[in-house]
């Protein structure tokens, strides 16, 4: 088990409301900035992404009345969990964490722009079909490998790694570098599912 270093560190949704004292604050989230900025500038190619959604948003339980965060809904899609209202594009809340090296990205992508669906992965939206295009990107760079870390493992780091796989990227997420929204829950289904799936769990830089 080793990192790729000849493919791309894509670094997921490391965002002020994902950290402390943000709306949909992930446990410990602030304390995968340090372990991520030791791996940046190592990588082949280094790819940020934003979470950044419009106000009224699919996903916030607000546009839904009745219904409090965390609940489950259907939507056209398919289920989607509702959140509270979090990284609203231009707030304070979607900019990436200050301490953050954002200055190593060479490409930023923003996912679940689209105010109907919402999008974990970094390469498919939750109706599994719209491309973000970072699956071109890093076609037409020659990039066959990708290393995943951020915010949150069990939900916008699992789907961007199935999807790599899937896509079929080698692909590895460094864990020590990410935090769960939900450990012994989504958290545990997570790591399942990438193993299932083949995606290679590492639990630390050595
Ligand atoms: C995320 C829930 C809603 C994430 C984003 O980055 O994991 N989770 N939006
Ligand atoms: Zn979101």
């Amino acid at each position: 088990m080793t990192i790729p270093f000849d493919g791309a560190l894509i670094v997921v949704d490391v965002q002020n409301d994902f950290c402390a004292g943000g709306a949909l604050e992930v446990p410990g989230g602030g304390d995968v900035v340090g372990p991520i900025n030791g791996l940046l500038g190592k990588f082949a190619a280094t790819v940020f992404t934003q979470d950044w959604h419009p106000p009224g948003h699919a996903s916030f339980a607000s546009s839904h009345p009745a219904r409090s965060a965390f609940d489950k809904v259907e939507l056209e899609y398919g289920t989607q969990v509702l959140w509270p209202d979090h990284c609203v594009i231009g707030s304070e809340g979607a900019q990436f964490h200050s301490g953050l090296k954002t200055d190593r990205a060479d490409l930023i992508v923003r996912k679940g722009f689209r105010k109907s669906i919402d999008s974990y992965s970094a390469f498919f939206e939750n109706d599994r079909t719209t491309p973000t295009g970072l699956e071109g990107y890093l076609l037409t760079r020659g990039i066959g490998k990708v290393c995943l870390v951020g915010l949150a493992l069990d939900y916008c780091v699992r789907y961007s790694a199935v999807d790599a796989k899937k896509l079929g990227f080698e692909t590895t997420v460094v864990e020590s570098a990410c935090r769960e929204i939900a450990p012994g829950e989504s958290g545990a289904e997570a790591r399942a599912e990438m193993l299932e799936c083949g995606v290679e769990l590492i639990p630390a830089p050595v």
